[in-house]
């Protein structure tokens, strides 16, 4: 009893590291939006949702990577136990956010997945982060990871309906599927890329209108 009580509070205490992590950088993220928008008129973030791994999911993730069950071992063969996604209407945002993060002094990005310009075989794109967080504990300090992923709202729009594929057909989905998947992706692929430079063009006309009309004034 006293051994599974010990257990307990080292679990939950565990769990709460990744949890302050996790809401730290949101709030370093809310902040970023907010000035952004005041700054450029313009909001790169279209929406941010965040998720802590189980219990059961970790357990089994260390099995799976073939790690005994510790503390230290899920510390360093799991990064992803606090998980923030972060969606945005255009490219150029991802990276923009990956750059704000970067300037940040007290974040670290440990690692770097770009399959933004290396899609996955089935079509899969996102950028993944992983990224150093500090938490100060009432008698430590610790450096917690969260895994940020960033993607496109049609990039993520095209992950949320794989995932449900990949699920309903218990991770065997007919080969006719993969292969509409992978057109989806390249079509979303091509999406994104239209809507930014449509973007493009419309922030062009609006910058020439504004030059237009300041220099109607100084007349
Ligand atoms: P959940 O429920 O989203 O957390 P690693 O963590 O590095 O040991 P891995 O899996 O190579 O192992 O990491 P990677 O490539 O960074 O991908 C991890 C997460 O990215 C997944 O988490 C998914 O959220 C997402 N992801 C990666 N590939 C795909 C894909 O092909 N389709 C979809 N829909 N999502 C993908 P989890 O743990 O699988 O799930």
């Amino acid at each position: 009893m006293e051994q599974f009580k010990r257990f307990k509070d080292e679990i939950t205490r565990f769990m709460m590291m990744y949890k302050f992590a996790l809401d730290s950088l949101e709030t370093k993220i809310e902040i970023l939006k907010e000035e952004f928008q005041f700054l450029h008129d313009y909001n790169p973030i279209e929406h941010t949702k965040s998720r802590m791994k189980s219990p059961e999911s970790i357990f089994n993730k260390i099995i799976r990577k073939g790690c005994d069950i510790s503390f230290p071992n899920i510390r360093t063969h799991i990064k992803d136990i606090a998980g923030l996604r972060i969606t945005c209407s255009f490219v150029t945002d991802i990276y923009r956010i990956r750059e704000m993060l970067l300037s940040q002094s007290d974040l670290t990005i440990v690692e770097t997945k770009d399959y933004i310009r290396e899609p996955k075989p089935n079509g899969y794109q996102s950028l993944h982060l992983i990224v150093e967080v500090p938490v100060y504990m009432s008698d430590r300090q610790e450096r917690v990871c969260v895994e940020v992923q960033i993607r496109t709202i049609a990039m993520d729009f095209w992950a949320s309906l794989e995932h449900k594929i990949f699920y309903k057909y218990n991770e065997s989905v007919p080969p006719r599927l993969l292969q509409e998947l992978k057109e989806a992706a390249d079509s979303a692929a091509a999406l994104d890329k239209q809507m930014e430079r449509l973007h493009d063009e419309i922030s062009q006309i609006k910058e020439d209108r504004e030059e237009e009309a300041n220099a109607a004034k100084r007349i």
